[in-house]
């Protein structure tokens, strides 16, 4: 299977909580590469344009406040069937739904402050890569 790409986000819990090691060790361990990692803060027009798709919902304003409420740890990861596995290692959106041992399970308080995004599919794996990072922003792969 071909190599993948997704997008996680450490969000500001994870970052307030001093979870960025451990989040970030359990993905390597979990055999995803980072090809690009920052620390940044987003402003309400980076966080809400990355959440347009929500900004009907009752939760956006909630969800706009929170990830700018303190930097976050935005990457792009690759291994195959990224978008997937993510998912199945950090787990349900609801932290109370999320299987044993998932990332959310063991550290997110709530479905809004759930310590990492990642994305739910390949082609919003690239459009959300590309939202944070530049091209050359992203390690290559060997030729
Ligand atoms: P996921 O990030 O697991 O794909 P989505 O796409 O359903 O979940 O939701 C996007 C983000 O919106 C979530 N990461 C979560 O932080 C937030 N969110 C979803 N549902 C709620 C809710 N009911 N209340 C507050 N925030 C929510």
């Amino acid at each position: 299977m071909a190599k993948q790409r997704t997008l996680a986000i450490l969000k500001p819990d994870c970052v307030k909580k001093n979870l960025v090691g451990e989040v970030t060790r359990r993905i390597q361990e979990a055999g995803f590469e980072i090809k690009a990692m920052k620390m940044t803060r987003l402003t309400k027009e980076t966080a809400g344009g990355f959440y347009a798709v929500h900004k009907e919902r009752p939760f956006f304003g909630e969800l706009v406040e929170f990830m700018t409420s303190g930097p976050c740890v935005p990457m792009v990861l690759e291994k195959e069937n990224a978008v997937d596995d993510f998912r199945a290692l950090i787990g349900a959106t609801d932290p109370a739904e999320a299987d044993a041992g998932t990332i959310r399970k063991e550290f997110a308080d709530s479905k809004g402050e759930n310590i990492v995004h990642g994305s739910d599919s390949a082609e919003n794996g690239r459009i959300e890569s590309a939202y944070f990072f530049t091209e050359s922003e992203i390690v290559a792969n060997e030729a």
